[in-house]
């Protein structure tokens, strides 16, 4: 039988130090599950003793604080809180998590707060009379919800230095699901009943999973704003659900076309959306362009290589386009949108001057990289110069570009009938116009 020599207990303990890097903060007490921070010059850690003698796994019963200015040499604070020493109601406790915090002023912030992008709900520096809620999503990452409860009390969420730049802000749009007509956001600076800026009434969507985006004029929201409170007010508590909110800056130049102005019928390219930039020209969700076209790149409207041109991409339900554009004549037109998506329930709806001209209309998601056109017709549209919108309805519509033809108009008119009935060729064209037609507005017809 082999036996195995123990070695001798020095030769153990150079093992044991070789095997260990040098400048440990401190090399005699065994911690676990450390969490840092840093305070001034000096980084704090605080971690665990997570005894795994209980019967019922590790137990943690005191943490330990441990710092050091150098990297090299540490300190030993030892035991700073023990349970339930400390905290009469709980018999353990769980793995550190260490923020800064000082009593009475908290930490100095680090930067000032950008108001332009989504933020998410329940984003703040101080809160009130509010409670979240997770949200799980299929196919998507979980989201966190804010609740207020007005009823309880007086209900807010403050956000701290926030920068709205010398132009300063002019809408506030606000994404929510609302089941009492009267949930509402106020706008108020300095405190929970300072100075109003604006206030938006929630869209009423009758149900926790229909969510509505709202948006609201605000006033006198410029430069660096120390505290800004959001306001929830309403009749009864846990009646909306919050999951963002953005503030959309003043306009650089007005809305108009970014070229020439577009015509219809003629050839809208989808990336050749108005000048006026976000929340006046478009909303798109991502302040960044994130597409790959190097193309408007100032702009946030993603503009992606597709098609062998260029495409609007990684779109949102939500997201809008805008175009201004100059209807030749008052009529019906048939419109085929070059158009590519990998999701099932991708969609898109066209409006002019923000009233509905086409339904929903569907995507083809056969294939990611093989643009295909989804066809339809307009509801009939009054001449001159109009602003059309393509609204995301479905998510992850990639957009080509979108052709308007007065082929309706054309036919409301033609054929002639000769005197002896219709001609053959006459016919002929007719029924072949029809079919293309059925053929076409099968998709998104506007009913
Ligand atoms: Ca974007
Ligand atoms: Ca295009």
């Amino acid at each position: 039988m082999k036996t195995i020599k123990k070695p001798p207990l020095e030769t153990a303990l150079a093992l044991a130090r070789a095997s260990f890097a040098e400048n440990p903060i401190i090399n005699y007490h065994y911690l676990a599950d450390p969490s840092a921070v840093v305070v001034g010059d000096r980084l704090f850690i605080i971690a665990d003793t997570d005894d795994e003698s209980g019967s019922d796994g590790y137990t943690i019963k005191a943490y330990y604080a441990l710092s050091t200015k150098d990297m090299v040499n540490g300190t030993n604070h030892g035991e700073v809180l023990r349970v339930p020493r400390d905290v009469s109601w709980a018999s353990g406790a769980w793995v550190p998590a260490v923020a800064y915090g000082n009593t009475n002023e908290g930490p100095a912030s680090i930067g000032n707060f950008d108001p332009y992008d989504s933020i998410p709900a329940t984003t703040g520096s101080l809160m009130q009379n509010v409670a979240s809620r997770t949200d799980l999503v299929t196919s998507a990452p979980p989201r966190s919800l804010l609740i207020p409860k007005p009823k309880t009390g007086t209900s807010w969420y403050r956000i701290s230095n926030v920068d709205f730049g010398s132009g300063g802000a002019t809408k506030f749009t606000v994404n929510a699901a609302s089941l009492n007509a009267d949930n509402a956001v106020e706008i108020r600076t300095g405190s929970a009943t300072g100075t109003l800026a604006g206030t938006c009434k929630l869209a009423s969507t009758g149900s926790w999973s229909t969510y509505a985006t709202t948006e609201c004029a605000v006033s006198g929201l410029t430069g660096v704003v120390s505290q800004m409170y959001l306001v929830f007010t309403g009749t009864a508590d846990s009646t909306a659900a919050l999951l963002w909110w953005k503030m959309v800056s003043a306009p650089t130049v007005p809305q108009g076309p970014y070229a020439d102005t577009l015509a219809i019928p003629g050839t809208i390219e989808a990336e050749d959306y108005d000048v006026g930039g976000a929340g006046y020209a478009y909303y798109d969700e991502t302040s960044a362009n994130e597409g790959d076209a190097d193309f408007r790149t100032t702009e946030s409207v993603d503009i992606v290589s597709g098609n062998s041109s260029k495409a609007v991409g990684y779109t949102i339900a939500g997201e809008w386009f805008e175009y201004t554009v100059n209807v030749a004549k008052a009529g019906t037109y048939s419109f085929e949108a070059t158009v590519d998506s990998g999701s099932k329930s991708s969609s898109f709806q066209l409006f002019l001057d923000d009233d509905a001209i086409t339904g929903t209309v569907k995507v083809d998601s056969s294939s990611w990289t093989a643009y295909s056109t989804a066809s339809g017709t307009t509801k009939a549209l009054t001449a001159g110069t109009h602003v059309l919108k393509i609204a995301i309805t479905g998510s992850y519509v990639n957009s080509d570009k979108i052709v308007f033809s007065d082929e309706i108009t054309k036919l409301m008119k033609s054929p002639k009938k000769s005197k002896g009935g219709e001609s053959k060729k006459n016919k002929a064209l007719r029924q072949s116009r029809q079919k293309s037609r059925i053929k076409g507005v099968s998709k998104g017809c506007f009913d």
